[in-house]
């Protein structure tokens, strides 16, 4: 059942044991969504398997206690945040759940007993217009869990709207904090290691001509979506970064905003590619990912494929 922000609270009320559970590897949008509305709305916080660095950042800034791999028969409602697909919650077993989210994948709309799914650059503005919507006090660490989910997901405001300046405005209002404030959370040093993983991939990558347009593929055991990140933003329009995991690879997929202007659709393929491979993938239009079985370089080879298909 479809919802709006203002009836969450109704809806989410009715179950005693909540859990508010985040993506693998939870990112800013997702741990500062979920502590938001476990804050308003009272429950548990959770992720499944682990937090990403900046999530680990967020949530130690926030004091966030975030429990990591719940277990699903703990609680009578799991409101799943910011994940759109299965994969993204692992061996997780969901059961009665709700869903918050503002990815293009529709999978997991069906079986929810009540959801809030729409595009926006954010979770986090979804977050703050049920707060909003339901009058819930806000507290400082509330309103700094949504700014830095905001931030993080727009790349700093690059991909932005009126509506995520008014949010970011509004929260920094609520929270009565600066803007440098929570941009100190996400300005944590990188790792050697992951400095070296991410210049190699980039220094192993594949670049193929397409026209005017520049597809990079690389492989890499670890940091996929820093690796296709990093690749995008050294000027490949369309990058893919695979990655093997026991026997299934991950690929995380980024383009630019031309292609994705002319209507590269990177969720679109990374969930055709996944569901052709026996796993599953999706995402933004210019940001995705899946995880499929079968080796990196065929399945970089499909991905690859499709997008030279798309772009004229
Ligand atoms: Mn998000």
């Amino acid at each position: 059942m479809r919802i709006c922000e203002a009836e969450f609270g109704a809806n989410v009320g009715k179950y005693h044991k909540v859990l508010y559970l985040c993506h693998r590897n939870a990112d800013p949008d997702a741990v500062g969504s979920a502590f938001a509305l476990s804050q308003a709305f009272g429950g548990t916080l959770g992720a499944v398997d682990d937090l990403s660095r900046t999530g680990e950042a967020l949530a130690e800034a926030i004091g966030a206690d975030v429990k990591i791999d719940p277990k699903a028969e703990d609680y009578d409602l799991v409101v799943v945040v910011d994940t759109s697909v299965r994969i993204q919650l692992g061996s997780f077993r969901l059961a009665r759940y709700a869903l918050i989210d503002h990815h293009q994948d529709i999978g997991l709309q069906h079986d929810a007993e009540f959801y809030i799914q729409r595009p926006s650059k954010s979770t986090a503005e979804i977050a703050w217009e049920i707060l909003k919507e339901s009058k819930a006090q806000t507290s400082r660490e509330m309103a700094m869990g949504l700014l830095v989910g905001i931030i993080s997901d727009t790349g700093r405001f690059r991909r932005s709207s009126p509506t995520v300046f008014r949010a970011a405005a509004e929260l920094l209002e609520a929270g009565g904090f600066e803007y440098e404030d929570a941009l100190q959370v996400l300005s944590i040093p990188v790792d050697a290691s992951r400095k070296i993983a991410i210049l190699k991939a980039v220094t192993r990558a594949k670049i193929d001509r397409h026209g005017d347009w520049l597809i990079a593929t690389t492989e890499i055991n670890s940091f996929e979506g820093s690796s296709a990140m990093a690749l995008a933003d050294l000027g490949a329009d369309v990058a893919f970064a695979a990655g093997k995991h026991g026997d299934l690879c991950r690929i995380s997929a980024r383009a630019g905003r031309e292609a994705a202007r002319i209507g590269l659709n990177l969720a679109e393929i990374l969930c055709e590619v996944g569901k052709n491979n026996g796993g599953n993938g999706g995402g933004h239009m210019a940001a995705a990912a899946l995880e499929a079985v079968g080796e990196p370089r065929a399945l970089l080879e499909e991905c690859r494929k499709r997008a030279a298909e798309i772009l004229p």
